[in-house]
């Protein structure tokens, strides 16, 4: 396939087989009409962007039914909250300043600029009214070009733009930088938080890839997209989020920054060399087979802990379903009664985990390891990592 980006020949490194959607969590009735598509990871050998390549329509993705919720991490709440600091405290927003957010989700994050101006947009409907139902003043629909240029019809120009774990999840790239440069005003700033390659490719976490996240970046590769699209990437932050996240802080071409560190930066990844990925894909097909052993080893009496989207990816790559796994413990109401996409595994309220005392626990929601182990501190339980 070519690259989404710049068009030129890509390299594929890995292919994780038929996947159904990661958060489309069913029931039974819906397990004969459901969709799969052949995931499959390609590197750019010019811009140094890895993408997905099979990617669902988005509308079947985020709809009503979308099923992650940010505020499922008690974490990630403070993350934002965070956030939010820098924001108002390093001059990035005036009090009149107007703020938003894109892939806004639940609202987690713009909840903490109620009484500013700030406005989120978020397709999903299930986690929009969620935010809206929290105070948080949101727009359902797609972001593009076309959105931006109805947005700023309305509203203006904004101050700042955040975008988190929702960059690399629109595929429709060329529309959505066009969208955020009509938006941003010319001294305004972008800041955009996403899973780091570089740590994705560390870890082994395989399971990162899956239907929402298109496109993967290093500092290099997101460099490079500024580049194309006449914007500026002014500085970047390291972060521990999710097994190790970049946060960019990005400006229109014409604005001057700190862009020195950035060159210093890049010298730190080495992913610009194909054969680190080749290495990655074998690394991968290890982590399977000893996963597998070790539920084997088990003999199904294992259980699993959070119905992350990642989860899907492991289950489906692995073919694992109820005979290794009974059921998996999850926080999100609308996730709960329902099974697991592809693999069909049952996934049950995380109330009834304190009863049940399961010992031999598979931690799919690894990324929150420090929170989780801190709330199950007081049981006698056996973690299974799944990479
Ligand atoms: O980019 C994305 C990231 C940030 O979040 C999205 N594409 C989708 C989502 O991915 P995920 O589902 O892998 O995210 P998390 O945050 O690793 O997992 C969330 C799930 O874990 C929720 O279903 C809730 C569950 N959970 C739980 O049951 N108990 C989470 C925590 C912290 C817990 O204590």
């Amino acid at each position: 396939m070519n690259c989404r980006i710049c068009n030129t020949t890509t390299k594929k490194f890995l292919d994780l087989g038929k996947q159904p959607i990661a958060n489309n969590f069913l029931i039974e009735d819906q397990f004969d009409s459901e969709y799969f598509y052949k995931l499959e990871v390609f590197f750019c050998p010019e811009c140094y962007t890895v993408q997905i390549g099979n990617v669902p329509d988005k509308e079947q993705i985020f709809n009503e039914n979308y099923a992650f919720f940010t505020s499922t991490s008690n974490h990630m709440i403070q993350h934002f909250r965070e956030l939010a600091n820098i924001i108002k405290n390093n001059n990035h927003l005036s009090k009149d300043g107007f703020i938003v957010e894109i892939g806004s989700n639940d609202g987690t994050f713009l909840k903490n600029f109620r009484g500013y101006n700030h406005l989120g947009i978020e397709p999903s409907m299930s986690v929009a009214s969620a935010a809206q139902k929290r105070g948080v003043r949101t727009l359902c629909v797609f972001f593009n070009e076309e959105a931006a240029e109805k947005i700023v019809e309305r509203n203006g120009q904004a101050d700042v733009i955040v975008t988190t774990n929702c960059f690399p999840h629109m595929i429709d790239r060329e529309s959505v930088l066009k969208g955020i440069k009509i938006l941003l005003k010319p001294k305004g700033i972008w800041i955009n938080e996403e899973a780091s390659l570089n740590e994705v490719i560390n870890l082994g976490s395989y399971d990162q890839f899956y239907n929402e996240h298109v496109f993967f970046s290093s500092i290099a590769s997101f460099r490079n997209t500024m580049f194309l699209y006449d914007l500026n990437l002014l500085d970047v932050d390291y972060l521990k989020v999710h097994g190790g996240s970049l946060r960019f802080f990005s400006s229109h071409a014409d604005v001057g920054g700190r862009k020195h560190k950035i060159k210093d930066y890049i010298r730190t990844e080495s992913l610009r060399n194909f054969e680190r990925f080749l290495e990655f894909e074998y690394r991968v097909e290890e982590t399977r087979k000893r996963f597998l052993q070790r539920l084997f080893l088990l003999r199904g009496n294992t259980v699993g802990y959070a119905a992350t989207a990642k989860s899907t990816t492991v289950l489906n790559y692995c073919k694992i379903g109820t005979n290794l796994i009974s059921k998996i413990y999850d926080t999100t109401p609308i996730k709960q009664g329902k099974f697991s996409p592809g693999m069909h595994v049952p996934v049950v309220s995380y109330d009834s985990f304190k009863e049940d005392k399961p010992k031999n626990v598979v931690l799919f929601a690894w990324n929150h390891a420090k929170e989780i182990y801190e709330k199950e501190k007081d049981k006698d339980i056996n973690w299974i990592l799944p990479i």
